[in-house]
């Protein structure tokens, strides 16, 4: 029988896939973590008919089975959704482990229980057979429990050893694929997650929602002069001063380049023109410096574009609304904050 057709307890798909994964000499990376986590669950039959194909010709998946696998029917939509549900699995598994843990303490406890009630028997007028008998039994006992023991705290040790390694990949994933390694705000695609999220939340609760669009003034005049290395100094400058300067529910990314985007969830335009002249403000009091001779270079400025969320519009034209917002804004001038209606 294939074994996609059992129904596991939460924490134990964590487990199977742990197993299968050492069984067919696969790293618990997470593309492969996810291909056989899909198969335990059954909610991708493709998948599951695949594999079950692959395991009653070959046995086990190998690492180009597992490659074509996540490409043909998990892709890039469902690494997000994957990776969000396995933590919360291996969340629960650690517990689970834990409560072994204490399991095991208490039947040792209730070994010692059994211990005192043999002394209790060897008391009195034990014959030396009796006694002998009893010894040897609690001796037995004791080996047999000891040796559980042991094999428990191994099988604990190497489970625990499995999930850190799997949850220090997922985690080392999540964040490359969401994070930009140079500002260290979100990337492009952590910024379409967000909008795609943000908006409907917005459509839910009938909250307004402004994006700011946001983009270095004058960059490649500042790259052309001092160099790359001071321009990237600039981007980390920038991204400092939008986190610093805002709230821990909004949204930020860089979109590519110089440009930043910034989603404040209820917020309307006109507060959110606000917030965008604060951060215009706060990055007027910031000098770039030389690292080594700590000489000013004097201060950066951004425009910016901002617009309202339409709750019936594309999300393409939500966005195109606040780059014709910037463009409005550097035609003015630069340095300055255009609210497209
Ligand atoms: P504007 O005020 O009209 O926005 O002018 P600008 O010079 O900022 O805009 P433009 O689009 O002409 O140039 C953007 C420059 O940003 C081009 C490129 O040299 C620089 N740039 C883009 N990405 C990076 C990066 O990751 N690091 C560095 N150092 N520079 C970058
Ligand atoms: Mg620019
Ligand atoms: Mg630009």
């Amino acid at each position: 029988m294939a074994e996609g057709t059992v129904q596991y307890q939460p924490y134990q798909y964590a487990q199977k896939v742990l197993e299968r994964l050492v069984h067919d000499g696969l790293t618990p990376s997470p593309n492969n973590y996810a291909v056989y986590y899909y198969y335990f669950t059954g909610t991708n039959p493709n998948l599951k008919m695949a594999i079950d194909t692959l395991i009653e010709n070959q046995k086990k998946l190998t690492q180009e089975n597992c490659n074509e696998l996540y490409q043909a029917h998990l892709g890039l939509e469902a690494e997000h959704k994957v990776m969000e549900e396995t933590s919360s699995v291996i969340e629960g598994e650690i517990k689970r482990v834990l409560e072994e843990i204490d399991k095991a303490a208490t039947d040792t406890k209730q070994y010692g229980k059994t211990l005192d009630t043999f002394s209790g028997q060897l008391t009195g007028s034990a014959s030396l057979e009796q006694i002998r008998g009893a010894v040897t039994k609690v001796m037995t006992e004791t080996r047999t429990i000891s040796k559980q023991n042991e094999r428990l705290a191994g099988q604990l040790a190497q489970t625990t050893q499995q999930l850190s390694e799997v949850r220090y990949n997922f985690e080392q994933a999540h964040k490359e694929l969401q994070i930009d390694p140079l500002t260290e705000v979100g990337n492009r695609k952590y910024f379409d997650t967000q909008l795609s999220k943000t908006t409907a939340e917005a459509r839910e609760s009938a909250a307004p929602l402004t994006l700011l669009m946001v983009d270095i003034d004058h960059f490649k005049k500042f790259n052309d002069a001092y160099g790359h290395q001071i321009g990237d100094q600039v981007l980390r400058l920038v991204a400092r001063t939008l986190v610093e300067n805002l709230k821990g529910r909004d949204v930020i990314a860089r979109y590519g380049g110089e440009e930043f985007v910034i989603l404040l969830p209820q917020t309307r335009a006109t507060d959110a023109e606000k917030v965008a002249n604060q951060l215009r403000a706060s990055l007027a009091t910031k000098h770039i410096r030389k690292r080594n001779t700590n000489e000013t270079l004097g201060v950066v400025t951004i425009s910016i574009g901002a617009t309202e969320y339409r709750t019936d519009e594309e999300l393409d034209s939500f966005v195109a609304r606040a780059d014709a917002g910037l463009y409005k804004a550097k035609n003015a001038g630069r340095n300055q904050v255009v609210i497209e209606v």
